[in-house]
């Protein structure tokens, strides 16, 4: 029997605003629909600007009282109640996330919520042993004494997007809290329902009012919009499109708002032919396929050492020809549909211009079939390409689905320029067991972070965003610590 079926919990229908340690309605809702089959899965509140208002001013007040001068240990111990909090509620948390995404419940299961529960004690922990700076200076005024201090930024605003809904949320939600902020966030309009289990978790464990709020809604011209331009709101931790980090960075310019950015991608995977073959190939169908490619650090460019191409390309084939596209809530399914119906218009129209490009569909490239409910949901086929020129669009424009488009090279100089010659800079892996090339070839990458023979293994204290159109600014252990904190160097005079 498929153990997938135990994650068709009871789910809430109506999904409410929680501000001020309340949950509020609202007559004004949005319909969130299941891109499996299609159905209504709830509805939704559509915040309005009052409710903005009214969650930034709870915020601003549990900032200005008790929470602001709890101890550091005193804030991890919150920390480890809201990961308990999840851990106890797992199964239903992982049914949220299988019903908005319709992603296997294997993956739900061993990243999603799991990588949860992991965001708030790692953040728990850092702050626990976090150690601060301290300089003694000899100067012609005396001997001073310099120390630094932390103190929260104030009231962060974080808005989250659909593709990893209760990961990316906890990522930014975890430190602000961790470092003595409180929190106005906002989960994609898509993905709203782990947000709300999460937001029971707090009223449960008796997190005090106004610390954490959520708030739900879409974004441009919506709650989203108007929380980054919120006077009150201190700092914006955002991830999305690079589109919509331009347009927030438009928003927040007047106020001059702190801002933390992770945007898209459009990232290299490269295979020498020195690769453990095997390896390789099973690397490539994982960062190319994972939650249907809807990962944004998806290898979406595939550059394989020309001697190994052809036999690279045939089992890259035959592999995606394996996995099986459909409801998560059936045994073995290994990929899940597009987020939605108009997510995925834009992926086959992608689909289309590849052909149109001039790109050999190797596989894939069109919608499966499945004679029940499914078709009604926003599937389309595992695609491989190959044959486009590196400035085709469907090379150079993240398309964010199933799709890897794989390219012959000659020599290590020229992929490394290849894979640089993007407008974005977020990942990228190689794949070798020659370790001087590993060494040489890595730093080259102008990208946040490059794997070697790995993907998307993660150490939650090391430095993640993106360069160029993917990002700016670093999250990840002391560099969200930094991140989501004011700096205070105190110089005494103490001789
Ligand atoms: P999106 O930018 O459309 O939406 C993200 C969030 O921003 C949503 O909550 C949305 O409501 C809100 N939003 C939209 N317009 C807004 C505006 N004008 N003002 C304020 N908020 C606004 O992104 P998406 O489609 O939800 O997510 C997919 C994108 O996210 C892809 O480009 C992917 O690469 C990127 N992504 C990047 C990372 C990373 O770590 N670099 C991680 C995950 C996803
Ligand atoms: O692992 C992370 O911390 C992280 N921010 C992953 C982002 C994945 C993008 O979809």
């Amino acid at each position: 029997m498929n153990s997938n079926v135990s994650a068709r919990a009871t789910l809430p229908t109506r999904l409410r605003n929680f501000i001020d340690g309340e949950f509020v309605d609202s007559d004004h809702t949005f319909a969130n629909h299941s891109p499996i089959d299609g159905r209504e899965l709830s509805r939704v509140v559509e915040t309005d600007a009052e409710a903005v208002n009214a969650a930034v001013e709870a915020a601003q007040r549990a900032q200005q009282g008790p929470w602001r001068r709890l101890s550091p240990v005193q804030r991890a111990d919150w920390l480890h109640r809201i990961a308990d909090g999840i851990e106890a509620r797992f199964e239903d948390f992982v049914a949220a996330e299988v019903a908005d995404t319709g992603r296997p419940i294997e993956q739900a299961r061993r990243l999603d919520v799991a990588r949860g529960i992991a965001n708030f004690r790692t953040f728990a922990d850092l702050v626990r042993t976090a150690h601060g700076e301290f300089f003694e200076t000899s100067t012609a005024d005396g001997e001073m004494l310099n120390y630094v201090t932390r103190k929260p930024l104030g009231v962060v605003g974080v808005i989250s997007p659909w593709n990893l809904p209760l990961l990316l949320f906890t990522w930014k939600v975890a430190p602000a809290l961790a470092m003595g902020n409180c929190v106005v966030a906002k989960p994609s309009e898509e993905t709203p329902t782990s947000a709300t289990l999460l937001a029971e978790v707090m009223r449960d464990i008796g997190l005090p009012p106004g610390v954490f709020n959520l708030i739900h809604g879409h974004g441009s011209n919506a709650a989203g919009e108007w929380l980054t331009r919120h006077p009150d709101i201190d700092a914006i931790t955002f991830t999305g499109e690079s589109k919509t980090g331009s347009a927030i960075m438009k928003a927040v310019a007047d106020g001059v708002k702190n801002v933390s950015f992770e945007l898209g991608g459009k990232n290299a995977a490269v295979v020498f032919a020195d690769a453990d073959f095997d390896a390789a190939v099973e690397g490539v169908l994982r960062s190319s396929f994972t939650n249907a490619g809807q990962v944004c650090l998806c290898s979406e460019r595939v550059y394989v050492e020309r001697p190994i191409f052809d036999r690279f390309v045939a089992a890259l084939k035959e592999k995606t020809e394996t996995l099986k596209v459909g409801s998560p809530y059936e045994a073995g399914t290994t990929t899940g549909p597009m987020i939605s119906n108009g997510h995925r218009d834009k992926v086959l129209s992608y689909f289309q211009l590849a052909v149109k490009e001039g790109a050999t569909v190797i596989t894939g490239g069109g919608i499966p079939k499945f004679d029940n409910e499914c078709d009604n949901g926003a599937f389309v086929q595992p695609t491989i390409w190959t044959g486009l020129p590196d400035d085709a669009r469907c090379v150079t424009e993240e398309i964010f689905g199933p799709v890897c488009h794989i390219a012959p090279f000659d020599s290590e100089d020229e992929v490394v320029l290849r894979v640089n010659d993007s407008a974005y800079g977020l990942a990228a892996s190689i794949w070798t067991t020659n370790l001087s090339r590993a060494h040489r070839v890595a730093p080259q990458i102008a990208t946040g972070i490059v794997w070697v023979n790995a993907w998307f293994v993660r150490d939650l204290r090391t430095p993640f965003g993106g360069a160029k159109l993917s990002g700016f600014g670093r999250e990840g252990g002391r560099h969200s610590m930094d991140f989501y904190s004011e700096l205070t160097n105190i110089c005494v005079k103490v001789a």
